[in-house]
């Protein structure tokens, strides 16, 4: 039996489920939203890495249902935070190449916010410059589709692609998140400072916010700091977990 075999059976046998990461403001010291990251409990292998199950699905179009079970189920999750009270943080949801490009995605994400009631503005949804590699005007053309529906585009693992600037040039992106290869050579290496330098102050220029993921220690913290950075993410603040250690964190006034 394969992987993909498998993976077949997972969405309908409940085996996927969504843990989440803090995205946090170090101006306010406040969270400013989660990032919604897929697992897998497969029954006999244990835990499975996106890393390892992402690619299997996007290579046999499984990653449609799974995309759409992700979306829902963050929606699901947004919703049950709203209801709850408080201010509701954005949730973020990664759409591989694929989903982004498959059918009507714009369609799939207008009925999950309808689902559940929600407004498209608390919703994040990051792509990757390869959305744009075969076809750029599609490309912009469903993210302008998107935009319509009121959330908030990112350009994830910026600067790992090819020709990451030429793409933030042309695509309708809200924020831009630094690749974590960027800063974990933040502390040794000068060139690494200069491309972050960079990268921040191009979005400022450009009106894009811009997030560091990635970020492990509190002296990479600072450095993004002094460079103009205030939105992170990395296990320095949180490592994903499942949503109700998210609330525990909210109620101890994170
Ligand atoms: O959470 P982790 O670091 O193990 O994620 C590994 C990879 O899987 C990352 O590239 C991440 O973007 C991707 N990933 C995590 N969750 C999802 C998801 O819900 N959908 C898609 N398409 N990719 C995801
Ligand atoms: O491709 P994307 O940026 O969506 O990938 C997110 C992945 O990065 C998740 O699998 C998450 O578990 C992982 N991640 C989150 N924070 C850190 C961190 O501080 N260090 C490392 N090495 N990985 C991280
Ligand atoms: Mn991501
Ligand atoms: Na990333």
């Amino acid at each position: 039996r394969s992987l993909e075999h498998d993976l077949r059976g997972a969405v309908a046998g409940g085996q996927l489920f969504l843990l989440y990461q803090e995205k946090r403001n170090v101006e306010s010291d406040r969270m400013a939203g989660v990032e919604a990251l897929i697992r897998w409990q497969h029954p006999t292998l244990g835990l499975i890495s996106p890393a390892d199950f992402i690619p299997v699905a996007e290579e046999s179009a499984l990653i449609v249902d799974i995309g759409r079970w992700t979306l829902d189920e963050a929606c699901r999750q947004l919703r049950a935070w709203a209801d709850a009270g408080g201010m509701p943080l954005p949730v973020a949801v990664n759409l591989s190449p694929r989903q982004f490009l498959h059918g009507d995605i714009a369609g799939s994400v207008r009925e999950a916010l309808a689902a559940h009631r929600l407004p498209g503005h608390l919703l994040e949804l990051e792509l990757t410059e390869s959305v744009a590699v075969h076809d750029v005007d599609r490309a912009i053309s469903i993210m302008y589709q998107l935009k319509e529906l009121g959330v908030t585009l990112s350009l994830d693992d910026f600067g790992t692609g090819f020709s990451s600037l030429s793409y933030l040039m042309r695509l309708p992106v809200d924020k831009l998140k630094i690749d974590r290869s960027f800063i974990g050579g933040l502390q040794d290496s000068a060139r690494s400072r200069a491309i972050v330098k960079g990268v921040i102050d191009i979005s400022r220029g450009l009106g894009i916010h811009v997030i560091a993921e990635g970020v492990e220690t509190g002296a990479q913290a600072s450095r993004l700091r002094e460079l103009g950075c205030v939105e992170m993410q990395g296990y320095f603040f949180g490592r994903p977990v499942p949503p109700a250690q998210v609330e525990q964190y909210r109620a101890a006034g994170a």
